[in-house]
């Protein structure tokens, strides 16, 4: 189509940029293209039809399950064994590693890692929700994949991507190579290239977290709120607070404007909430392909040694002056 590059055409043009076996990792890519057009369909049909509500049951993170939540995790989960260019799959809503171990899928060489309905808390209430997903090498040599194979750093993601299912639907995804936004245009249904080479600023006006568990904040967190709050030309504060409650939205909204976003260590989640595998890590790569950074306060996101499938971490992400001088707050609080 003149003028328009499509996600498909995007993927192929930059194929020779990826590493190791570019056509499968390219097939890979457009099995979650395709799949999250048919999510983005029931997202935005999600008020008309009887999709709404709970089904009843709790999911391994111990939260209620959305009908939306089964329905994108069905989804992905069906494209990508379809597609056959990924041998297993771990998934937020499951409790342990899917291997795919079919004809077509058992010699695949790539692993993803998946959060297929991210923020769900808002579905009902018509505000952006997301998908999230991170690719890696299968490491462990032949025979099917391992839980070792999704216990890598994230250091060692060959792409990572989110899906916000917005005002419109976008599509942000890197290979190691940049930052690339496509927007869904639904007369054609195709995702297309809208915003090449996504930078993020320095820095920002904006901080997000749910300042409503303040009280249950390490002290260095308060302090670096306050200083958020204070008046200071210079600077540029105080800071905007925005937070909508969906990671996905929250992080592409500084992406693009500068800010930073923050799930910090609670009294009741001591290890903050969002999970390494599905939520922070994949984001970090993103972000820090457009220039900004990614730490739980201390070290990179992307350098931490998972342990566990469903692991958490707290989290400061975004404009990369902001995300310093959170570590700032931290790093001289002596107790921290
Ligand atoms: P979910 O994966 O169950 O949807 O939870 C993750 C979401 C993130 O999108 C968001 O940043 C966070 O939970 C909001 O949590 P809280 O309501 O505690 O602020
Ligand atoms: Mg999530």
């Amino acid at each position: 189509m003149i003028g328009i590059e499509t996600l498909d055409e995007f993927i192929i043009r930059k194929q020779d940029e990826l590493p190791y076996t570019k056509g499968e990792l390219s097939r890979l890519l457009r099995d979650i293209g395709l799949a999250a057009k048919v999510v983005n369909r029931e997202v935005n049909k999600a008020g008309l039809v009887d999709i709404l509500g709970t089904t009843g049951a709790i999911n391994v993170q111990g939260e209620e399950v959305k009908k939306l939540d089964v329905y994108a995790n069905t989804r992905f989960i069906a494209a990508l064994k379809l597609g056959g260019q990924c041998s297993g799959i771990a998934s937020e809503e499951t409790k342990d590693i899917i291997v795919f171990d079919d004809e077509i899928s058992k010699n695949a060489k790539y692993i993803v890692a998946i959060d297929p309905l991210d923020g769900s808390s808002n579905i009902d209430v018509n505000v952006s929700v997301g998908t999230i997903f991170s690719i890696y090498r299968q490491v462990s040599s032949m025979g099917p994949p391992t839980l070792q194979d999704f216990l890598q750093k994230g250091s060692e993601q060959v792409a990572a991507g989110y899906i916000v299912y917005g005002s419109s639907t976008m599509l942000v995804y890197t290979t190691g190579h940049g930052v690339n936004g496509f927007t869904l245009d639904p007369s054609i249904g195709e995702f297309c290239l809208s915003h090449p080479d996504m930078q993020t600023p320095k820095s920002g006006k904006i901080y997000s977290i749910n300042q409503g568990y303040f009280v249950s904040f390490p002290e260095p967190v308060k302090q670096y709120i306050r200083y958020c709050k204070q008046e200071d030309k210079a600077t540029n504060r105080p800071y905007s607070l925005r937070y909508i409650g969906s990671m996905v939205a929250d992080i592409h909204r500084n992406l693009i404007s500068g800010g930073i976003f923050i799930y910090p260590p609670t009294k009741e989640a001591p290890r903050g909430k969002l999970r390494l595998l599905y939520e922070c890590n994949p984001i970090s790569f993103i972000v820090e392909q457009a220039g900004g950074r990614a730490s739980d306060g201390y070290k990179r996101i992307l350098d931490i040694e998972p342990k566990e499938l469903h692991q958490r971490t707290p989290i400061f992400i975004g404009s990369e002056e902001m995300v310093l001088k959170a570590e700032e707050f931290i790093s001289d609080y002596p107790s921290a």
